[in-house]
């Protein structure tokens, strides 16, 4: 990659975000992955965290396996939390919260690649971005049972309050996100919607992920 990726792009990535790891399927992870790209993800984390998490080599080989995935369907590969996992991978870009190394740092160690930072303030989407983040990361926008350490669900009415605060760096919403909420998130002010759940427990993760980019392409337009 040639210098940060542009705003408008980075939206375009944004639309779909699958986040996943393999505590979060019920199946081979790559299965879900090769079915949400083939019905049209726009973005993939790796994001191996919680109880039974895979570590040290197994956690690399299932890494390398979506990470090949996503570059055949041309799609980035971000790496949740472990910098050192995405130098070593050469992925397209890491996203971090707020308890992990500041974003300032991880900037310098990642050069030009994707940041992404989760934020659930004005005030920390605003250092965010003095500290380099290509997009924010907004939630949880509704209760969900995919993060131990969730904080409480905002609504939709947080991504409102930032958009008016004058962010305008992508956004992406997450946290209990459903074919039923796109249209209140998109609508709110976010870019795009990052789900776990909603695909990696749904029966098709294809026919998910292709109604979702329905309504998000609907959202988009201003339909
Ligand atoms: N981050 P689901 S909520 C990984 O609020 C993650 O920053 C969140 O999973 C945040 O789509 C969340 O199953 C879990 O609710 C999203």
């Amino acid at each position: 990659m040639t210098g940060r990726v542009a705003p408008e792009m980075m939206r375009r990535h944004l639309r779909m975000y699958l986040v996943l790891g393999s505590v979060n399927c019920s199946v081979e992870p790559s299965l879900v992955v090769q079915e949400a790209l083939a019905g049209g993800a726009t973005m993939v984390q790796f994001r191996e965290k919680g109880q039974g998490a895979l570590t040290g080599e197994p956690m690399i080989r299932l890494a390398r396996r979506i990470q090949e995935q996503c570059r055949q369907a041309r799609v980035p590969f971000i790496v949740n939390d472990d910098v050192e996992l995405a130098l070593k991978l050469d992925a397209d870009g890491v996203h971090i919260g707020q308890d992990d190394e500041s974003a300032a740092s991880v900037r310098e160690r990642i050069g030009n690649r994707m940041l992404g930072v989760s934020a659930h303030t004005v005030e920390e989407a605003r250092r965010a971005i003095l500290h380099g983040a290509d997009y924010l990361g907004i939630g949880p926008i509704y209760p969900t049972r995919s993060k131990d350490d969730a904080k409480a669900a905002q609504g939709p009415a947080i991504l409102r309050e930032l958009r008016e605060a004058g962010i305008r760096l992508p956004i992406v919403g997450i946290g209990g996100i459903t074919v039923d909420r796109v249209e209140e998130v998109i609508g709110a002010g976010a870019d795009g919607i990052a789900v776990i759940s909603a695909v990696t427990g749904a029966a098709s993760a294809q026919e998910a992920v292709e109604t979702f980019m329905g309504k998000i392409r609907r959202g988009a337009e201003g339909i």
